[in-house]
């Protein structure tokens, strides 16, 4: 059976899921974008990333062509299309076809596009083991340029970390900010363990603020955990006991080396293991 994706206000077969050569998410990186995840036929957080969605079209003077009901609605029906239970949605708003030439204002048709597939999760020895990262050249986009906190369909920055980190062996690698304080990873956000208490960088530091990322901060304050949003520097990575990921597609996956230096004894820790069963039951709840 084939695939079904949402086009035009309608499911279509992915074959003929197709969008103009002249809009201007494709000539220009103009659009926004959401990572979903479904467990059991529910979305998680669906309201939270419908909000983060409009947040970031606004951002750009975008104007998303539906309501917020009706792509929650649209995200359901496309999600049952396809069958899928346990899943991953990519939602994308682009500016839409017009004439060569950066003027959004000619643009007409913003294309609303919604792809329900299975999720392409790291292997289970990731999370069992847990990642070695690198820290990139590549700095996250300095927020005069393009708030970090807007999810474009510009990840250039983020798609050449990711390749600095490929090009190591890394499937995910630490990006700092324009002042060398550490911002996140390429699609993930990033929290040490030091001294049994939690640390990750705060939203001014220049970083999406992750759906994921609010969760575990919520499921570690309610087991009591102290949780501190404050400025890191890439010594304080390499000096924690624990260090972890989190984000839509790798839920809470544990890292065990950056760069050179071993994190705690090399084996995900147990505030980190802790966190990522509350997270996976947490999800996981009928
Ligand atoms: N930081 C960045 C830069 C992201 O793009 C996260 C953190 C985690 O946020 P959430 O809300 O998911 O906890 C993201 C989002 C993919 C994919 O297809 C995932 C993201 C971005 C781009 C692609 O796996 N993650």
């Amino acid at each position: 059976m084939s695939t079904k994706v949402y086009i035009s206000g309608r499911l279509c077969p992915r074959e003929e899921a197709k969008i103009s050569v002249f809009d201007h998410g494709l000539l220009y990186g103009d659009g926004v974008f959401e990572g979903l995840r479904s467990y059991g036929g529910r979305v998680f957080r669906l309201e939270e990333h419908l909000r983060r969605l409009w947040d970031s079209a606004r951002a750009i003077s975008l104007e998303i062509p539906i309501s917020i009901h009706d792509m929650a609605s649209a995200v359901q029906q496309t999600l049952e299309a396809n069958h899928i239970q346990d899943g991953y949605v990519r939602l994308i708003i682009t500016r839409g076809a017009g004439p060569l030439g950066l003027d959004p204002n000619e643009t007409a048709d913003p294309q609303v596009i919604i792809i329900a597939d299975h999720i392409q999760l790291y292997p289970r020895e990731f999370y069992e083991k847990g990642l070695e990262i690198i820290t990139a050249s590549t700095i996250r986009n300095h927020p005069a340029a393009l708030s970090p906190s807007i999810k474009s369909l510009n990840y250039l920055n983020n798609i050449l970390a990711k390749l600095e980190g490929l090009q190591a062996g890394c499937v995910e690698a630490l990006m700092l900010n324009f002042k060398g304080e550490v911002a996140e990873c390429t699609g993930d956000n990033i929290f040490l363990v030091r001294g049994g208490e939690l640390f990750t960088p705060p939203l001014d530091a220049g970083l999406l603020d992750g759906i994921t990322r609010r969760a575990v901060i919520d499921l570690a304050r309610e087991a009591g955990m102290v949780v501190h949003e404050t400025t890191l520097a890439k010594d304080d990575v390499y000096a924690a006991d624990e260090c972890f990921l989190t984000g839509s597609a790798a839920e809470v996956v544990p890292v065990i080396k950056v760069d050179q230096c071993v994190i705690g004894d090399g084996r995900p820790g147990p505030l980190t293991r802790q966190l990522t069963s509350a997270f996976r039951e947490l999800t996981r709840k009928p």
